[in-house]
């Protein structure tokens, strides 16, 4: 059984050589890209506001050595994965950049990061730096690289094992090409790059995954803002464990599951226009376009005025698309064309109940508070109300957004009556993991009553297949190299 950092080096490097016996691994580097947990502020990065997760202690670790020619070679650790290799003069080659594997392959998150960096170029003369990439310069991709990686982070459970692996490949193709990404600025940067690059897969996501991925630091918890892109430490230092237990169901990235999460981001898209709207038509106001947008600093209107203004915007009943359009002064056609297409170019199923506007603004407005509020008050240590608002969000994303599900609302209340200060459903939901907050003197028995109650009675699962579903993590370093 694999254990230290060690022993994972030196099983990559025996893998490594295995697989491609001919490249000079000696001269590969360790780089860790952590998963992520989020304490609060849920799906409401992709409308631009702000977050508040930690990079934790479990991760990806790979072994990334620099190859002359312009390929990428992947394989997992575990051979039961099958290695990918693609060319980069791919990119080049097709309109329409790197040709995805099949929906839900692994390899089309290092395609993601890939496809993404190669639109990027530096100019003549400059340093190698993330900060200095733009379009319309000249080469900077000479080199491709091969990679093997394994990770502890549990998938499909709202970790973000998906965005580890597009960071990591992002970085991997950095250290090939002597980009450097270490600074601040750099990191930022890249965050943005890498959210960019996730679109690849299908889903309209926010950066929080990314970005905390890429800043993360030990014993720190991160607010991280997007208007701009800024992450701000919060020393979380504590008695307290920050406890992740997977309900045990799945939420892959399947198309339905994607659809699932994009029909949340355009209802918002089109909840934030249709206030923009309003904002223009009745004060003058421009540029609004996300939710996150409408603040004072950029409409001119105090808090309280803006909280009067979006209270009656909308009804309660959902929305049909010709209702939407007429608010928007445009045709259900252009609304339709511009807010909801898939990737694939393919007409976003429009939801027969209609679109819940009411619901997931509401959601946004009122989690965005407690995302503020929340820094405020772990800022002040006061770890007792931080839960209380961790449980509001849980219920919001319930009632409002409807990104739980049975088994994560028996869970998180399981959690709340076993002592937990805070229970909430962590990531994007409809599965996947809870996060909560317990006291160390209580974790023994939290983690009992888990087992017994939720895993146990509830899930039939025995001690032996349960215990491995719950675990402790801790605020961790972001993404880079290790030595
Ligand atoms: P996970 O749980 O990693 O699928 C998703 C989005 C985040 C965020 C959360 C919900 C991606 C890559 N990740 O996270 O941006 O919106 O859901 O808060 O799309």
């Amino acid at each position: 059984m694999i254990k230290t950092t060690e022993d994972i080096k030196e099983a990559l490097h025996g893998r490594m050589r295995a697989l491609w016996p001919s490249l000079p691994i000696r001269s590969g580097v360790f780089i860790s890209s952590p998963g992520r947990v989020n304490l609060i502020g849920e799906h409401i990065d992709y409308n631009n506001c702000p977050v508040l997760p930690i990079a934790v202690d479990k991760r990806i670790v790979a072994l990334v050595v620099a190859i002359p020619e312009r390929s990428v070679k992947v394989a997992d650790l575990d051979p039961r994965y099958e290695s990918i290799e693609f060319s980069l003069e791919e990119y080049e080659r097709l309109p329409e950049g790197l040709v995805p594997f099949k929906t839900g392959h692994w390899g089309n998150y290092i395609k993601a990061a890939v496809n993404e960096l190669l639109s990027y170029s530096l100019k003549e003369g400059q340093e190698r730096s993330v900060t200095n990439l733009s379009t319309g310069g000249d080469h900077v991709w000479e080199c491709g690289f091969a990679m093997v990686f394994t990770s502890t982070i549990p998938q499909a459970a709202g970790m973000s094992s998906s965005s580890a692996l597009v960071v990591l490949s992002t970085l991997a193709l950095l250290e090939a090409n002597d980009v450097s990404y270490s600074s601040f600025e750099q990191r930022l940067a890249l965050a943005d790059i890498c959210r960019r690059a996730e679109w690849y897969v299908g889903t309209k996501g926010g950066g929080m995954d990314q970005a905390a991925i890429l800043m993360g630091k030990n014993r720190n918890a991160i607010k991280i803002s997007f208007n701009p892109i800024d992450a701000v430490l919060i020393p979380f230092e504590y008695d307290i464990a920050v406890v992740v237990a997977h309900s045990t169901v799945e939420a892959p990235k399947t198309r339905e599951m994607m659809d699932a999460y994009n029909r949340r981001s355009i209802e918002c898209t089109l909840a934030g226009l249709i206030v923009a709207k309003i904002l223009q038509n009745r004060y003058d106001i421009e540029h609004i376009r996300y939710i996150g947008d409408i603040t004072p600093s950029k409409t001119g209107l105090e808090q309280s005025v803006l909280d009067a203004i979006v209270t009656d915007v909308f009804h309660e009943e959902p929305y049909q698309i010709d209702e939407i359009a007429s608010l928007l002064d445009m045709s259900t056609d252009q609304v339709n064309r511009r807010y909801c297409k898939r990737k694939d170019g393919t007409q976003f199923p429009m939801p027969i109940e209609g679109f819940k506007l009411y619901q997931r603004f509401y959601h946004v407005w009122k989690e965005w508070r407690r995302v503020e509020r929340s820094e405020q008050l772990l800022i002040q240590g006061d770890i007792e109300t931080f839960g209380t608002l961790m449980n509001d969000s849980h219920a919001s994303c319930r009632d409002y957004h409807e990104v739980s599900c049975p088994e994560l609302d028996m869970l998180t209340d399981i959690a709340r009556s076993a002592g937990a200060l805070g229970s909430r459903l962590t990531g994007a939901g409809f599965g996947g993991c809870a996060v909560s907050l317990v006291r160390p003197n209580d974790l023994a028995a939290f983690t009992e009553t888990l087992l017994h109650d939720y895993y146990g009675r509830n899930m039939r699962l025995d001690r032996a297949n349960a215990e491995h579903h719950i675990f402790v993590v801790h605020p961790s370093q972001g993404a880079g190299r290790i030595e």
